[in-house]
């Protein structure tokens, strides 16, 4: 499956910056390149140099002038000989460089194929290809940390500590095998459950770290959610200092739900306004309440909003109820319209809901501050990992973990059975082959293909 043509890929943004980068890696990338550097003598240069130059086309003009960057293999990315070119950063000068190496036998790079390459050539394994990835689409500061402990290796380190405890195991129960006739027990089960148990519980606390990094590599929802007028399009402008949504007087404007992204504590917030919530004859607007009800179950924070200078109608009872009965870690409080008298016995009622009860006001921008520390206090909440301690953020090896420990579970529980050593030998091999599949020593073409697939072009 490993095609050693020469590729071809901007590997930067294509334009909206001022410089863009393009990669050539394969067998002949330094052959064809010669002619696009006739003043270079691009064959004879050393690996690791960079040079500049202007880019010839075939037709002999002048495309641009460009820095160019020569790799040998195996010391590149890709681990074969690369040649990188930095040129301005215009869509038809990219464009034209495409074109011009096209014309001269390479061909355009698949999604992730310079990654694909580096792991098949053994730059890197499949963790650390995927954080390549991972770290490209992390939408906060702390699942972009996550990722790049993951490139540098911790995450494989821990995997294979993990592989080499039911190795150990493993080789010991496979040698008592041997010596089965002669009665001389090597391993006690016992033993063998205590470092299954031992291996379990390190599984579970990787486990564990899995929805809180998910949440911080798909950035954090924030849902804003309340019965109709009470001012959660005029929240969603306050807090992002802008008029996005449109405000006004009339219940039910809100029809479908609108969303923005802000970077709170350095993390990516996509904040949700939605359609109020009530029980309604109407139909387009049914539908628009059912859908925030299906948000309400997803998101990582709700703002729970109401209008403090009112009385807590039905409407309002039924949002409190739904959220202190199935989410209120959840849930901020947020009494609105503080600008107008209050309604001292609304107030009370929500305190007593909940701790936290910011009181604002949306249209006259007050409190709205301590509202986003309040947001930023329940993000970092959930973010205070040790560095030290490795987590797991990529859904492949979540799933691969989960199998490793169901079949782990599996092997535990049949011990009350009193299985034959041969069994659970079985067992742990089948769990170390199982735990190979996250760094890729055990893998098929169809697995690499489907993870390669879903970078971005260029990576
Ligand atoms: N006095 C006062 N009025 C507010 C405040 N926030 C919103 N309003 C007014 O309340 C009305 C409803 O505001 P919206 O932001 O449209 O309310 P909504 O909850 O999005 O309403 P729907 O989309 O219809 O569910 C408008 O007339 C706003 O000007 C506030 O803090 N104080
Ligand atoms: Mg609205």
């Amino acid at each position: 499956m490993y095609e050693k043509d020469t590729i071809i890929a901007p590997i930067s943004s294509v334009s909206g910056g001022s410089v863009s980068l393009i990669r050539i890696s394969g067998i002949d990338a330094i052959n064809i390149s010669d002619v696009f550097f006739p003043t270079l003598d691009i064959t004879e240069k050393k690996g690791g140099t960079f040079y500049f130059t202007k880019f010839i086309s075939n037709r002999s003009d002048i495309v641009d002038e460009v820095m160019v960057y020569v790799f040998k293999g195996p010391k590149s990315y890709t681990g074969e000989d690369v040649i990188e070119i930095s040129c301005h950063g215009n869509v038809f000068i990219v464009e034209e460089i495409l074109q011009n190496y096209l014309s001269a036998g390479c061909r355009i790079a698949k999604p992730g194929e310079f990654s694909q390459r580096a792991f098949l050539n053994g730059k890197m394994d499949l963790t650390q290809a995927e954080a390549v990835a991972d770290i490209i689409a992390s939408k906060s500061k702390s699942a972009v940390k996550n990722s790049l402990q993951a490139l540098e290796g911790k995450l494989s380190e821990k995997v294979s500590s993990l592989k080499q405890y039911l190795i150990d195991i493993g080789s010991l129960l496979e040698l008592g095998l041997d010596f089965s006739e002669e009665d001389i027990e090597i391993v006690s089960n016992e033993q063998l459950k205590t470092t299954l148990i031992k291996t379990l519980s390190e599984i579970t606390i990787l486990l564990n770290s899995f929805s809180n990094s998910r949440q911080f590599q798909k950035g954090i929802e924030v849902l804003i959610a309340g019965k109709p007028n009470v001012g959660k399009s005029s929240l969603m402008n306050a807090l992002l200092e802008k008029d996005r949504v449109i405000v006004s007087h009339i219940p039910g404007t809100t029809r479908d739900h609108i969303h923005e992204d802000i970077i709170i504590d350095d993390t990516l917030i996509r904040l949700i306004d939605t359609a109020g919530i009530r029980f309604t004859k109407d139909q387009i607007e049914a539908e628009g309440v059912n859908k925030t009800k299906r948000f309400l179950n997803t998101a990582d924070i709700i703002l729970a909003i109401f209008d403090i200078s009112k009385e807590i109608e039905n409407d309002d009872e039924e949002i409190i109820n739904h959220i202190t009965k199935e989410m209120k870690d959840r849930a901020i409080f947020v009494g609105n319209k503080n600008d107008k008298k209050t309604n001292e016995e609304t107030v009370e009622t929500l305190k007593k809901y909940s701790d936290i009860m910011v009181s604002v006001s949306a249209k006259n921008d007050n409190n709205i501050d301590e509202l986003r520390k309040i947001i930023a206090s329940h993000i970092t909440k959930e973010n205070n990992h040790d560095p030290e301690h490795i987590v797991i953020s990529n859904e492949r090896h979540f799933n691969i973990l989960n199998t490793v420990k169901n079949q782990i579970s599996t092997t535990i529980d049949s011990f009350d059975n009193e299985p034959g050593h041969e069994f659970i030998a079985m067992d742990i091999r089948a769990a170390i082959n199982t735990l190979s599949e996250i760094t890729g020593e055990i893998t098929t073409d169809d697995i690499l293909n489907n993870i390669f697939s879903n970078f971005c072009i260029g990576k």
